[in-house]
């Protein structure tokens, strides 16, 4: 989607970045009574504005308006009146898509050509997409019309902060539910001007309630007995101590959690194309990507080659500041996870596999980390093992397609894989054998709202897009629902 960007000059934008920000509850922007938070500028490592977080307290009162709104208006709307308010919503971010996409640049360290290219118009497109959905349940599956589950309780984590919330809000409404959603608490202000959107769009106050906070608000809201559907994406650890606390609840569960992907490149490859797959699997948004291509499995007899063009290209992208229109690589998104890259690159060197690192300069100022690859990496390695989330590749050579297969299989995740080669019937065995949610053939990161997304094992269960998405909001299962 092409975006008209000219409205506001960027300094504008900055401009409306606010002191302070307030959680939305009950169609209201109220202070909480938590402890503030600060937003932190990983780019500049400045504090960039100021969140009112709420308490325990708070959330039965947002719970409570969800309820009441669930079973007061929202319940009596019609299909198409629903997705009335999902169509102004998506036009709202459409509207302040240049701000967004400044603020989001600002408060996750992102850069702006990511930000205004995917997260925001991404954002925009999973409304919209919903929107067409509101009226058209009715012709999902073969039994009884599907009907929606409740009260949702949602928890979002940092790495594409307005686009998760778009995620989780989206289908939740498209199926007639109500939502309590909370922001990460490094990246909660642009889940807080979709708020205002929100608020704008006149949706009936409690439809959707937004409670900044840290991870034990995330706690306390998954526990909540007022819910009737949890929704998760986070780290693998999280996600288990979630799915304990739901134990016997009976209340339906999506955990979206970590991965490991391994882009598998055969020698019959179309290098260029190749290598640009590559660099786009690990370092958008600086790795920090729950499907991130973090394993390179590349047949033997292109290896030397394929490295060659890599790091002669992974040498031109220009890593710094997330404002810059020019920058490829940006911030990290805050100081823990710069450390916990940092401690599992020098475990890596610790391991012996061999370390390369682009000779971009890095700003002075801010979380940064040069695009890094790792070659003589085996597969015991905790750099081929562990979730790094940062902008590090491990290499790995295999010979045949079952030693890839078995290789890009040895991961206690599995959320996504990418295979290249000009042999589409060696795609089609290799995807069919592949323990991954999503599996791209010669491209990566491509994302469509129609298209599930989720994973295997420790990656999590429960997909979110397409109809199966909505079923995760209905009171059906997937099977029922698309027959
Ligand atoms: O995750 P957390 P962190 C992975 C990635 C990263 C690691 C740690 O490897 O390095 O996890 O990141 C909320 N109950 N992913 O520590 O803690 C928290 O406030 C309920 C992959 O930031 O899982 C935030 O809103 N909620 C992942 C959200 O969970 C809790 C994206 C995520 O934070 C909670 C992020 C609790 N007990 C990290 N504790 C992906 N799948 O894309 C924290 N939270």
């Amino acid at each position: 989607t092409e975006w008209d960007y000219a409205p506001a000059p960027e300094s504008e934008a900055i401009g409306r970045v606010k002191e302070r920000y307030l959680p939305f509850i009950d169609g209201k922007f109220v202070e909480g009574s938590g402890d503030d938070l600060v937003s932190v500028n990983p780019g500049r490592d400045e504090p960039l504005s100021t969140v009112s977080t709420v308490s325990e307290a708070d959330l039965d009162t947002a719970v409570h308006a969800a309820r009441q709104a669930y079973e007061g208006p929202w319940s009596r709307l019609s299909g198409a009146e629903r997705g009335k308010y999902l169509f102004r919503i998506a036009r709202g971010i459409a509207e302040r898509s240049r701000e967004l996409a400044v603020l989001e640049a600002l408060d996750n360290g992102k850069p702006i050509k990511e930000t205004r290219d995917f997260d925001v118009p991404t954002a925009a497109q999973h409304f919209f997409y919903h929107a067409g959905w509101a009226d058209k349940l009715q012709h999902l599956g073969h039994g009884p019309d599907p009907k929606p589950l409740g009260v949702a309780g949602q928890v979002v984590p940092w790495n594409f902060p307005l686009l998760m919330a778009a995620w989780k809000i989206a289908p939740a409404l498209a199926a007639g539910n109500t939502v309590v959603i909370k922001p990460a608490e490094t990246t909660p202000l642009s889940a807080l001007v979709l708020a205002e959107i929100i608020a704008d769009a006149d949706l009936p106050p409690g439809v959707v309630n937004i409670v900044p906070g840290a991870g034990d608000v995330g706690a306390a809201l998954v526990r909540h007995p007022g819910l009737d559907k949890v929704a998760f994406t986070g780290s693998t650890t999280v996600g288990k101590q979630i799915q304990q606390t739901l134990a016997g609840t009976g209340r339906k569960l999506t955990l979206e959690l970590g991965g490991k992907g391994a882009t598998i490149v055969f020698s019959d490859a179309a290098i260029d194309q190749a290598v640009e797959g590559i660099v786009n699997a690990i370092f958008f948004n600086a790795g920090q990507v729950c499907c991130a291509g973090s394993r390179l499995l590349v047949q033997e007899s292109i290896a030397e080659e394929l490295l060659t063009r890599l790091r002669e290209r992974v040498d031109t992208l220009r890593v710094g500041d997330p404002l810059d229109k020019n920058t490829d690589v940006g911030a990290i998104n805050s100081r823990s996870q710069w450390d916990k890259i940092t401690e599992l690159t020098r475990a890596g060197v610790d391991e012996g596999a061999e370390l390369w690192q682009s000779s971009c300069p890095l700003p002075d100022k801010g979380f940064f980390v040069a695009p890094t690859i790792f070659t003589d990496a085996t597969q015991t390695m905790r750099i081929a093992r562990e979730e790094i989330f940062g902008p590090v590749l491990s290499v790995i050579t295999f010979r045949t397609p079952d030693e890839a297969l078995a290789k890009a299989n040895n991961s206690p995740y599995g959320l996504s894989a990418g295979v290249w080669t000009e042999k589409g019937s060696r795609a089609m065995a290799m995807a069919a054998r592949l323990r991954a949610g999503v599996i791209w053939d010669n491209t990566w990161n491509r994302f469509d709202p129609a298209a599930p997304f989720g994973g295997y094992q420790e990656s999590g269960f429960g997909r979110e897009g397409g109809p199966s998405g909505l079923a995760a909001y209905l009171d059906t299962d997937d099977e029922a629902l698309i027959g």
